[in-house]
């Protein structure tokens, strides 16, 4: 793939994420052999365009880590995107679904570190060492492609569906608190819709983090102190409807993180 060609997905992609509509794969049609370092440069790329026009990575997120969401998406591997400024939504603050496809929801545990990581062979203890809170949130996902169907590199160059994340207030150090066996349940409505723990992100919820630090050293690059990184879907994902209240709820003194979709 020439780089003419990698900027003419990602700007398909970019277009979509912007107007709000469904495109069909990059593997159904043009580009069956779509692989996965290409499609980390299509989302590279993409992000090379939204920082252009003035937006700004608020940290990076990990996709696909739950036993449960390997499971839904048919795949064995985590992969890695980034959430933008732009994709923010304020604790307890209302959204307009005319502003995503057709979103789902997913209840995760942040990381917010006190020293960058550098892999490879990163660990959870090392991991655990470098982390100044945790803290409780929800992602927001919404894929770009028909009916969320999609291959990994698919995924992938569709910066792993990320379009909105709202981050809990409730800051505790990790050492504070079993993120092993941590519980977590979502409502909707008041109505449990899932229900997960710790455990479901690769074991721990600290082994995403060295699996992304591991994946980013592959590139040269790190994970910086100091930014939000969402460490994975804990169940698998909800999907949202007009007039919901969202709510997710931690155990282990975590707290509650809420949204709101308008009517
Ligand atoms: O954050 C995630 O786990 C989502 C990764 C992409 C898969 C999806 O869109 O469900
Ligand atoms: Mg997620």
């Amino acid at each position: 793939m020439n780089p003419q060609q990698v900027s003419e997905l990602a700007a398909y992609i970019l277009q979509a994420q912007d107007e709000k509509y469904e495109i069909r794969k990059l593997t159904a049609e043009k580009y069956p052999d779509l692989t996965i370092d290409e499609a980390y440069l299509i989302q590279e790329q993409l992000m090379k365009m939204r920082l252009a026009r003035g937006d700004a990575i608020l940290g990076p997120k990990m996709g696909l880590t739950s036993y449960a969401k390997l499971k839904q998406m048919h795949v064995t591997d985590p992969i890695y995107g980034y959430i933008f400024k732009s994709m923010h939504v304020p604790e307890g603050s209302t959204i307009m679904l005319t502003n995503y496809i057709h979103p789902k929801v997913e209840p995760e545990i942040g990381f917010i570190l006190k020293n960058e990581l550098k892999g490879p062979n990163m660990t959870k203890e090392q991991v655990l060492e470098a982390t100044e809170y945790v803290f409780p949130a929800i992602e927001i996902i919404d894929s770009r492609f028909e009916n969320f169907d999609f291959t990994m590199p698919d995924v992938i160059a569709d910066n792993t569906s990320a379009s909105g994340a709202v981050m809990g207030t409730t800051m505790r150090k990790a050492t504070s608190l079993d993120l092993e066996t941590i519980g977590v349940y979502l409502t909707i409505n008041g109505k449990v819709k899932t229900i997960g723990a710790g455990a479901a992100v690769l074991g721990h919820p600290a082994e995403a983090i060295a699996a992304l630090a591991n994946m980013l050293a592959e590139k040269g690059e790190v994970v910086e102190a100091g930014q939000p990184i969402l460490s994975g879907g804990l169940t698998a994902a909800t999907t949202i409807a007009k007039g919901d209240h969202i709510a997710v709820y931690f155990g282990e003194n975590l707290g509650s993180v809420e949204f709101f979709v308008a009517n």
